[in-house]
């Protein structure tokens, strides 16, 4: 036989490749293959789309749009004394505490908070109770936080945990309000903590002095009051397990929108 040996190589190479063809076309010829190629492309394009979906941006509304009357829910006046201490001097002992899974924990003043990245937006709070409400928010972005803490690679929640007992009758530790929410939403551009609301300082009844905004879910993951950011890897060691207040008495955790 002549002819190079890398000849022979690519010509052996060109009949496999021809037999992987020919294996390929009988298989995508069988139509059971068919079926099951059919059902994961249909599975990766429902996948594509729900991650797509939470990561669009929520409708965004002009100021003309703002409810006259923004009803305030669940706490609106927490009693606990460590929160009534910090309403008496006008929050300035306040501190937001972002620390659990990340390498550098921070502690910021409202002053602090105020200095870091921003966004403002008109959005509309919907209430699983069935009403809802526009409003003008601005706050600190989630996700600029968490990069100045820089998170650790094994976390994949962030918890909020708030001032307020919601359910003073629960057993110790059961009774504050809490939320969590996964990376996706935490990096969300809507998804900040707001300081102000219809361009005021935020008042008690909404959650003074930041409560989060996280446009794409339901009323009750906007956790109002919010002292401490911790990041985690699971939630079945926080509170009741199911990562917040509501979540621990039958809510859904995620709750789009
Ligand atoms: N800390 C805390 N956050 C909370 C609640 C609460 O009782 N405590 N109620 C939730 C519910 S059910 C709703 S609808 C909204 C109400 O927010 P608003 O008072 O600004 O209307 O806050 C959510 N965040
Ligand atoms: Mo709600």
């Amino acid at each position: 036989m002549r002819g190079t040996r890398r000849q022979w190589l690519s010509g052996l190479a060109t009949a496999a490749s021809g037999l992987v063809l020919a294996a390929c076309d009988q298989l995508t010829l069988n139509p059971s293959v068919q079926k099951g190629l059919a059902r994961a492309e249909g599975l990766t394009r429902r996948a594509q789309r729900l991650l797509v979906d939470r990561t669009a941006l929520a409708q965004e509304f002009p100021e003309s749009r703002i409810s006259p009357d923004f009803r305030a829910n669940g706490s609106i006046s927490p009693g606990d004394a460590d929160y009534r201490a910090l309403v008496d001097n006008g929050f300035a002992d306040w501190r937001l505490v972002v620390d659990g899974l990340v390498e550098r924990p921070l502690a910021l003043s409202l002053a602090e908070l105020r200095a870091q990245p921003v966004r403002t937006q008109v959005t509309r709070h919907d209430c699983v109770e069935g009403w809802s409400a526009i409003g003008k928010w601005t706050g600190a972005r989630l996700g600029a936080l968490l990069d100045k803490a820089g998170l650790k690679p094994d976390a994949r929640y962030v918890v909020f945990h708030c001032a307020d007992t919601l359910d003073p009758n629960a057993p110790q530790g059961l009774g504050r309000y809490y939320e969590s929410i996964d990376l996706v939403d935490a990096y969300h551009p809507q998804t900040i903590l707001a300081y102000d609301m219809n361009g005021a300082p935020l008042p008690v009844a909404h959650g003074a002095p930041v409560r989060l905004r996280v446009e794409r879910q339901l009323g009750y993951k906007h956790a109002k009051y919010v002292m401490r950011i911790e990041a985690v890897a699971d939630l079945t060691g926080i509170a009741g397990g199911k990562g917040g207040f509501w979540e621990d008495r039958g809510y859904e955790w995620y709750a789009g929108i």
